[in-house]
């Protein structure tokens, strides 16, 4: 049920009247194994969720809204944690980017473009495909890293498609991985929806025309940081991001979300300058006072160039802060153990 206000839903009243997707038993069924296989490894692992989540505007869906995402920092920074030695459970909006792969997106670099079609030797044989040579060194190296990344299974993935399956997997993913304790890091780049329209007030068939403009009245959705921090996954370190398009509201509203949930980091970044510039919110370790927050800018050259001759990508600096911090934090609380 909903609280006092009927358009406020807390993350209790939301899961007890929002339908769970079908699919979440299969998914948490595959999320046992990895994490079961990740603790005997004794992997540190990292939940990185990514890509936008749609608000269905009718049951048989044919309108939605969507929130602005890519998926390009969640799938850059699976990449960098995967190097850091993380095991990675990825958590993305269905045809999003995902790592490796996004190196070739249909849209920016198509694969097919690094094929050739060559005569075969014998001209009766069928005709040969290869792979264009200026493109093989960088195919060979992403497709190493990705066979690699299979292979050991330390890359398990999981799509959504809608805020409610987003929230329903997240709430069930973390109350899995808490069994791992200090060694999860929580990395929460997707882009969600703060409004919705909860099952109760769909339209069953296609909302119909004709009757001049359309109003919607869209619910809140629920703040889960704070179920999350409390009572989802109370040891684990959660990193969530926060997005805003008003630069003077960046700082301030992350400041705020750390206040309000206690978790470990908000990375601030504005939508123009994301891959450029972020800042880190966090409350200053080891002080008394809650309200004691600081901000430290991680910022990038856009034309830096990293060490393999690649256009440098900020998710790498990104991740080596938040590896050295999360492993800081687990040897602070860890009481010298
Ligand atoms: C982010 O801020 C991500 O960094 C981006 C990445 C979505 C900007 P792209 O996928 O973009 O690389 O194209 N994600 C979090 C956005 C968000 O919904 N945050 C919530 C909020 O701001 C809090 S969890 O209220």
């Amino acid at each position: 049920m909903a609280t006092s206000d009927p358009s406020q839903f807390s993350a209790e009243s939301y899961f007890a009247t929002q339908p769970p997707p079908s699919t979440l038993e299969q998914d948490i069924a595959g999320v046992r194994t990895f994490v079961a296989q990740q603790r005997e490894l004794g992997k540190k692992v990292v939940l990185v969720t990514s890509g936008g989540t749609t608000v269905p505007l009718e049951l048989n869906v044919v309108r939605f809204l969507d929130n602005f995402s890519a998926g390009t920092r969640g799938a850059t920074s699976a990449e960098y944690f995967l190097k850091a030695g993380y095991a990675v459970l990825f958590m993305h909006r269905q045809f999003s980017l995902q790592p490796f792969s996004r190196h070739y997106s249909h849209s920016t670099n198509p694969f097919l473009d690094l094929l050739e079609i060559e005569p075969p030797a014998v001209a009766t044989d069928p005709l040969n495909i290869t792979v264009t040579p200026s493109k093989r060194p960088e195919l060979l190296e992403v497709l190493t890293s990705y066979k690699e990344a299979h292979q050991s299974g330390l890359l398990h993935t999981l799509t959504f498609v809608t805020v409610n399956d987003y929230l329903w997997l997240l709430r069930a993913v973390s109350q899995e991985l808490s069994v791992l304790g200090r060694g999860v890091l929580y990395y929460l780049a997707a882009a969600v929806s703060d409004f919705f329209l909860p099952r109760q007030k769909l339209s069953e068939h296609k909302i119909q025309s004709g009757k001049g403009s359309l109003l919607i009245e869209m619910d809140q959705v629920p703040k889960i940081l704070k179920p999350m921090v409390d009572e989802w996954t109370p040891d684990g370190y959660i990193v969530s991001f926060k997005l805003e398009t008003d630069p003077a509201l960046l700082i301030p509203k992350a400041r705020a979300a750390i206040e309000r949930y206690g978790h470990q980091i908000v990375i601030g970044n504005d939508l123009h300058t994301r891959k450029y510039e972020v800042v880190f919110v966090s409350r200053v370790p080891g002080s008394p006072d809650v309200h004691d927050i600081s901000n430290s800018w991680l910022r990038i050259d856009p034309h830096a160039i990293d060490d393999r001759g690649h256009p440098k990508e900020i998710e790498e600096d990104i991740v080596a802060e938040l590896v050295s911090r999360h492993q800081a934090w687990i040897d602070a609380t860890s009481g010298g153990t």
